[in-house]
């Protein structure tokens, strides 16, 4: 057996933890995204592999049997690459994915189906917006340039994301509630936009918004194609026999 672990996730590094500690013969892979990403406790790759072929031109050179898509819910090409490649070399497939977040008592939720559509959702008089949806994606607000963004990234980026009034907090998760209610209340934040990422590493600033009775934009997560699921650890180790 050797396990292939698509990482990026809370979930992915506790999987390669425990692949590790039970000494499975497994590597990691990251995009690339970061400049620093998180060390893990085995053997890692990191940027793109060159597209489906050269995902499955990997899985046959490594000896991969059994690949594991722990990558982000968000995420998709990824994700759909992951099974075409699978499917092309026979290798065994399972995703380790989270739930999506369910709206709870006390939540104020738009719900919206994209970035595009999150973008729209803001029409109306400037407000003070935490955007807490990463790097990628920001340039589509400049379509929205009267609010005043408060943007949570890893890195610092090399050149100021195009909206006009922003501040910039740069910080990695998992994040806390005490923290991301200090965060909301510090800058006077008055709505959020998030991905549907479910999990626990991002769930704090629904929390914090929660208690603030703040509203949040949320951006569904892309429809993937069928593949087999895990939600849990424990199903990912049972589905590799341990
Ligand atoms: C490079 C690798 C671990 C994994 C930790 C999880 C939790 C903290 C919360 C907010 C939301 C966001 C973002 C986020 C979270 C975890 C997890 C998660 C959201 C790292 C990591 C990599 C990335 C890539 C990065 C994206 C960005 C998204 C920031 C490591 C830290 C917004 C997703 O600057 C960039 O280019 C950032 C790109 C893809 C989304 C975007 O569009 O910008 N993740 N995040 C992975 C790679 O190279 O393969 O260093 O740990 C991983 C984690 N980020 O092991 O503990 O499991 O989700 N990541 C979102 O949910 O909306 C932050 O700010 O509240
Ligand atoms: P994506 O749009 O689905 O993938 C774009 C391309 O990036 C893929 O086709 C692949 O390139 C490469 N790639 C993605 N994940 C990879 C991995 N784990 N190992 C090697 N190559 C990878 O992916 P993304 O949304 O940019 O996410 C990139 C990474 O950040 C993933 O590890 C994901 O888990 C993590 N992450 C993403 C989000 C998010 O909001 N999207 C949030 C948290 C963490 P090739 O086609 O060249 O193989």
């Amino acid at each position: 057996m050797k396990v292939l672990i698509l990482g990026g996730t809370t979930e992915a590094s506790a999987l390669a933890r425990a692949l590790a500690e039970r000494e499975i013969p497994a590597r990691f892979s990251y995009a690339g995204r970061v400049a620093a990403p998180k060390p893990q406790p085995l053997p890692t790759r990191v940027g793109g592999f060159g597209g489906i072929d050269g995902l499955a031109a990997f899985l046959k050179a490594e000896g991969i049997t059994h690949l594991i898509d722990a990558t982000h819910p968000f995420a998709e090409q990824m994700s759909r690459h992951a099974v075409a490649a699978a499917e092309q070399t026979g290798t065994r497939l399972l995703a380790l994915t989270r739930p999506p977040w369910a709206l709870q008592p006390g939540d104020d939720w738009q719900r919206v189906d994209s970035i595009e559509a999150a973008v729209e959702a803001l029409a109306g008089p400037p407000q003070r917006v935490l955007l807490a949806i990463g790097r990628m994606h920001l340039a589509a607000f400049a379509a929205r340039p009267e609010h005043h963004y408060l943007l949570r990234l890893i890195d610092r980026p090399d050149t100021p994301p195009p909206l006009p009034h922003h501040t910039l907090t740069v910080d990695r998760g998992p994040f806390t509630r005490e923290g991301d209610l200090a965060l909301l209340r510090e800058h006077g934040v008055e709505r959020l936009v998030c991905k549907n990422a479910g999990g626990a590493g991002a769930a704090a600033k629904l929390e914090a918004a929660r208690i603030l009775a703040l509203p949040v934009v949320m951006i569904d997560r892309p429809a993937l194609p069928p593949r087999r699921e895990a939600h849990t650890l424990d199903e990912a180790l049972q589905w590799l026999g341990h």
